[in-house]
């Protein structure tokens, strides 16, 4: 291994750091080959610190120059430097630390610390980055006040930013110049920002609610300034709504975003300087889809949400990263539903969660929300922390209700301003605004493992009782065995057989006509309920209340009863999938038996149905239509049979599509694109159900009507959206025109990366037997480069997590693949390489011959000495009890 052997960190570990710093000065001399950083800081002894060994300051790859304490140079026996940092022997209580060292961001191709894009410097420290521009206390819980000066050549970077306010600039002498900024909120390192580049921006003024002036400003390269509105729009909308939901206003004189084309993740939340992957900024209507648009205005929010949950506030310790994440997720998913359509946005948020979380969840790689050791922390970003994280806020918010949770939330603002403190932290506020005790509910944080509820109900005709009894089961997880029941919030509604919700009361709790919210505690329990004159249809966990699994055997009427009634939106969806579901594994296991597989007439009468509701919106129609996924629906078998999958959902679609072709094409017709192009939440759903529609219509291959529609809607190019949905599936198809209309997008859009990036995915994703050859020639291509993190996801990440037909492939070439891309990639970026080797995890999961291949390809990166990224990942997938 490159690394010694990697060693793990823990949670139980934790001691405040030795240090304090108060200040620091950081001045870059910004050059093509060798960058000189010069450091003045002022330390003091930690009060609540015991430590008494020397001092570490980490620093990694930093050539030093020199070092002084209180202006004294330092020999070099005074200190010694080794691969985590500067040991200083015996410190005084209080001292002045300068230094100077040399850095070479021209040669960064990790993107981690100061780094080169384009012709531009950037830098990008969350989580330990900093500590490759100069020494520092890396860590989150030491917070301090920044002052910056920039200086570079004044042609090649006119613009030079940090965090902060501005200070002064001006001229120096051989063509240089500088900048200064000030940052007067103390913040630890990970914050930190630089950007010194030739950019453009555009601007806007913005007043908060207490009548401040804000300068808003977004610098992009020259080329894409006419690709930054939707971006601003966004900004401006999440400011606002911040003020108005959570009382929250901006607090510096500026802030700025820049987008960068190489960057490792989506954006980072700097201190009043966020930098942005381009991907989620740059957006015009010919070259971004709709769901780049809703990325955007997402990614935006999350990122400037981070100022109150991650900046003001922040994390003791890199354990508690689901302090600022799940609650900055939680606050960005309801200011999407708030500027879309809220049940959308709950199901399009409930459907990754099922797909990818509830898998990580499964894995060799499941951890708790708060984990309590890792290797590298870079490997522990994930969805669990995030996403189930956020549904972690979302449980407490929905325990508490809203009047409560937000004085919850003014509690810990108030309460924690400008401190570093823990996810317990927070969860005390949740309980001492609200007097609940949350101690059994905090499980959520300590355990991973997502809970299964089996739920069982009967009904007596006689004593017009409905029984609910309701048994829960954490799974165990690698290191994990033997968890203690959880406080689940279990809401649920009971319909009649007109398809009414029945009225309900429980303790001290009633349904209000609607919903009735039961809080699970016990193992095992049983809920009963009188005076129900009719035997009732059961729709559990309205909402997705908690992230659980629900175990409860469905008749197909109960399903199609909820799918056409349920008041709760979000449920009437699921009906829909847990029916589909059922059916297309019964398709499986009929084709497994050599049978021929059938689609129940009710499921096309049903989907007829949806297809003609004039109540619902147009994009929860199109989420009625779409069928669940291969990743979803492998995780319902004993053993994941992706070709079976494959070929069922083929199936399905083309006798659903046959039996409604005409309702399909009429449909079609009516919802085409025939005025100016919007962008409002209507005319998004009323795409994504269009091209839903053409989805199910070119399943039917041989319709040369319906492949006529695909060229027509392409040849039309009204937008990206629709340009998209049909190459994607001319793509797929076997069309000799195919080739044609590939190339044509090519040229048309060379000189745009982030649109090529759609070129490689469609071609990566599409199901044919000469995919991965196809991969591989790309690769080759001119828009492709390994060094750039989107064009790596675009092509190499689209094959393997999002064509598991071919990535799966039984002869174990997909895996081999994987195994070549992630030693090419991994050093030059090993962050990179180690998200890509994660589509391996799941391996145990898979047939004996599928299972040698996977194994073989995860032995093979770590006998070739990979990064403690990789190494971590691959160790943990083959690790005995992993699954
Ligand atoms: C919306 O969380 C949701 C999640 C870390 C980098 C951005 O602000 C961030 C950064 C990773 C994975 C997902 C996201 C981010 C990061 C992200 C972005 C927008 N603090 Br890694
Ligand atoms: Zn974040």
């Amino acid at each position: 291994m490159k690394d010694s052997t990697p060693r793990a960190i823990r949670l139980a570990d934790y001691r405040p750091p030795p240090y304090l710093i108060d200040r620091v000065s950081l001045r870059f001399d910004l050059r093509e080959t060798g960058t000189r950083v010069f450091s003045f800081m002022h330390l003091r002894r930690n009060p609540a610190s015991e430590a008494t060994e020397s001092l570490l300051l980490h620093g990694e790859g930093l050539d030093l120059q020199w070092l002084a304490i209180d202006g004294m140079r330092l020999d070099e026996d005074e200190y010694r430097v080794d691969d985590e940092g500067l040991h200083l022997p015996a410190p005084p209580e209080q001292f002045e630390l300068s230094s100077e060292v040399i850095i070479a961001p021209e040669a960064n191709t990790a993107l981690e610390g100061l780094y080169r894009s384009g012709g531009m410097f950037c830098t990008q420290c969350e989580a330990e980055g900093f500590r490759r521009i100069t020494w520092f206390l890396d860590r989150p819980d030491v917070m301090a006040v920044f002052d910056v000066r920039i200086e570079a050549d004044r042609e090649r970077y006119p613009v030079l930013l940090s965090n902060g306010n501005p200070g002064a600039a001006g001229e120096l002498p051989d063509g240089r110049h500088f900048a200064e900024w000030h940052d007067p909120h103390p913040k630890p390192c990970y914050l930190f920002a630089l950007v010194a580049g030739d950019l453009k921006h555009i601007e806007e003024r913005f007043t908060t609610a207490s009548g401040r002036e804000v300068v808003l400003r977004i610098h992009v390269e020259p080329h894409n300034i006419d690709k930054c509105e939707h971006a601003m729009r966004s900004l401006v909308a999440a400011m606002r709504w911040d003020e108005e939901h959570y009382g929250r206003e901006y607090d510096l004189e500026v802030f700025n975003i820049v987008a960068v084309d190489d960057f490792n993740m989506g954006a980072m939340e700097n201190k009043g300087l966020n930098i942005f992957n381009s991907k989620y900024v740059l957006a015009r209507p010919d070259t971004a889809t709709d769901t780049d648009f809703q990325g955007i205005e997402g990614v935006v929010a999350h990122e400037y949400f981070h100022n109150w949950t991650g900046n003001r506030i922040t994390c003791r310790d890199w354990f508690q990263l689901s302090l600022k994440e799940g609650l900055t997720v939680y606050r960005d998913q309801e200011f999407s539903a708030d500027m879309g359509s809220r049940p959308l946005k709950r199901i399009e948020d409930v459907r990754l969660l099922r797909t990818h979380q509830f898998a990580e969840d499964a894995g060799p790689m499941a951890h708790p929300v708060r984990p309590q050791s890792y290797i590298e922390i870079n490997n522990f970003y994930t969805l669990t922390v995030y996403e189930k994280g956020a549904e972690v806020v979302r449980m407490q918010a929905r325990l508490l209700g809203p009047k409560r949770f937000r004085a919850a939330m003014d509690r810990y603002f108030e309460r924690f301003d400008g401190q570093a403190v823990t996810t317990d932290d927070f969860v005390a506020c949740m309980e001492a605004a609200s007097g609940h005790d949350l101690s059994q509910f905090k499980h959520w944080y300590d355990y991973a493992g997502t809970p299964v509820l089996h739920v069982q109900d009967s009904y007596d005709a006689r004593k017009r009782r409905y029984t609910l009894k309701i048994r829960q089961e954490v799974p165990d997880t690698p290191g994990q065995h033997h968890k203690p029941p959880f406080h689940i919030p279990f809401a649920i509604g009971l319909l009649d057989g007109e398809g009414r919700d029945i009225p309900l009361r429980y303790g001290d709790s009633d349904s209000d006509g609607g919903s009735l919210l039961l809080e699970l505690r016990e193992r095992e329990e049983v809920f009963v309920f009188d005076d129900i004159e009719e035997r009732p249809t059961p729709s559990l966990l309205r909402g997705f209340s908690a992230p659980v699994k629900i175990d409860y055997d469905w008749s197909e009427e109960q399903l199609l009863h909820l799918m056409a009634h349920d008041s709760d939106g979000f449920n009437r969806w699921d009906a829909g999938q847990t029916l589909l579901r059922q059916v297309l594994l019964r398709m499986v296991a009929q084709r497994q038996e050599g049978a021929s597989m059938s689609v129940p007439e009710a499921l096309v009468g049903a989907l007829r149905t949806a297809l003609f509701d004039e109540q619902a919106e147009q994009a929860l129609i199109a989420e009625v239509l779409a069928l669940p996924a291969i990743g979803y629906l492998g995780d319902f078998m004993a053993v994941v049979d992706v070709d079976g999958l494959h070929a069922a959902r083929e199936h399905l679609k083309r006798t659903v599509a046959g039996a409604l072709r005409e309702d399909l094409l009429m449909r079609y017709e009516q919802l085409r694109e025939t005025g100016e192009y919007r962008i409002d939440a209507a005319a998004i759903g009323r795409r994504r159900l269009k091209n839903t529609l053409l989805g199910w219509l070119a399943s039917l291959e041989d319709d040369d009507a319906v492949f006529q529609l695909l060229l027509d809607q392409y040849g039309a190019q009204h937008n990206m959206t629709d340009v998209m949905a049909a190459l994607s599936l001319i793509a797929d198809s076997e069309r000799p025109e195919r080739e044609d209309i590939l190339a044509d997008f090519a040229r048309r859009w060379a000189n745009e990366p982030l649109v090529m990036d759609k070129w490689f995915s469609v071609q990566a994703m599409a199901v044919r037997p000469d995919t991965l050859a196809q991969v591989r020639t790309l690769m080759d291509h001119p828009a492709f480069a390994l060094t750039n993190p989107n064009r790596v996801r675009a092509l190499i990440g689209a094959f393997v997590n999002g064509n598991p037909v071919g990535f799966h492939a039984a002869d174990g070439s997909g895996y081999a693949f994987l195994a070549e891309q992630v030693l090419a990639l991994d050093p030059l970026n090993p962050q990179i390489a180690a998200r890509l080797a994660r589509a391996l995890a799941r391996w145990r999961r898979y047939d004996e011959q599928r299972q040698l291949h996977a194994q073989e390809a995860l032995r093979r990166m770590i006998s070739a000495g990979v990064s403690k990224d990789v190494y971590e990942i691959a160790s943990r997938s083959l690790q005995e009890d992993a699954e």
